[in-house]
């Protein structure tokens, strides 16, 4: 999708907390649209923490903003993603919370235009407002940033397939395979040299997360390919996973001397990671590439 530079006039000011589960969409006493959000939103179905609606829907009491008004949802069109960019700085970079985003708004088949953004070019209002964060999703005259905050945001209002799963146990179980699986990953690529005692430490560390995902895809009961429960529904688990393999999947091969053998090993991760890379969703939005991830993983901004 072809990046649209288009002036934009100041979102209205977001609350700049993350956005609530429960979808809550209040007005101010200015009459203020504030979609309300969790600050414990890291208490997401991502992290497996489904617990943060009542805290924050105390935090909307507290500051009362509990009244609801009908005819504020949200609809399809008006959305602009603003993305790390690549080296050129004007490419799409290799953020895999932007691609994490991005798959979700292709599931949905949600329109938007892409504007990967330096820190010379990004909007005043991002910055002054949002500190200048990345991926931010305007959608009309709101933002939203944080990638889960916008993955929840958007699994809310466009439910058009649903990727949240009603059994909340199965994605917290799933969740909890994942846990850590990323900063393990990210230690052990942009360590160097390759192959010392350290980077020994760091890959062993990586494939503990790796053996608990394998099992994990392998265990007893499991009739599908996704991540969650059964592993017969495509969820937003997977939109966040998927990018975050890809990256791993390109820095094994590129930057660590194929340190770990991911078929001889690991077969089941490795067919899911097969399975999640040929989604539509996934190849329409893996365009920065393998260059790119080298580079992004081995500057770093
Ligand atoms: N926790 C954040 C992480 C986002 C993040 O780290 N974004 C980086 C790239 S992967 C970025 O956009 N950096 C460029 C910038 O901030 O200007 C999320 O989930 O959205």
């Amino acid at each position: 999708m072809m990046p649209k530079h288009k002036k934009q006039e100041k979102p209205i000011r977001m609350v700049p907390m993350k956005f609530l589960l429960l979808g809550l969409v209040l007005r101010t006493q200015s009459s203020q649209v504030h979609a309300f959000a969790s600050p414990l939103i890291a208490n997401s179905i991502i992290s497996g923490k489904m617990s943060s609606s009542s805290s924050a829907l105390n935090m909307a009491r507290t500051r009362g903003l509990e009244r609801q008004e009908e005819g504020a949802t949200p609809l399809p069109g008006g959305m602009t993603l603003y993305v790390k960019p690549a080296e050129d700085g004007t490419s799409i970079g290799d953020c895999p919370f932007a691609h994490f985003v991005r798959m979700v708004l292709a599931e949905k088949g949600l329109d938007y235009d892409l504007i990967p953004s330096t820190q010379e070019n990004k909007p005043q209002w991002l910055l002054d407002d949002y500190e200048g964060k990345m991926p931010a999703l305007r959608h009309r005259k709101e933002c939203y940033v944080d990638s889960e905050v916008i993955a929840q945001y958007l699994d809310f209002f466009f439910k058009d397939p649903e990727l949240a799963v009603a059994n909340s146990g199965e994605m917290e179980k799933a969740s909890a395979v994942l846990d850590g699986f990323f900063p393990a990953m990210a230690k052990f690529t942009k360590h160097s040299p390759n192959g010392d005692e350290d980077d020994k430490e760091k890959q062993a560390a990586l494939e503990e997360k790796l053996q608990g995902l394998e099992d994990h895809l392998g265990a007893d009961g499991r009739t599908g390919s996704y991540l969650v429960g059964n592993g017969e529904q495509f969820t937003l688990l997977d939109c966040s996973l998927a990018p975050k393999l890809y990256a791993m999947d390109v820095c094994l091969g590129e930057i660590k001397d194929n340190a770990v053998d991911l078929a001889g090993k690991y077969p089941n991760l490795r067919k899911y990671m097969d399975d999640v890379f040929a989604r539509p969703s996934f190849q329409s939005t893996v365009e920065y590439g393998p260059e790119t991830v080298v580079w992004g993983w081995t500057s770093y901004h």
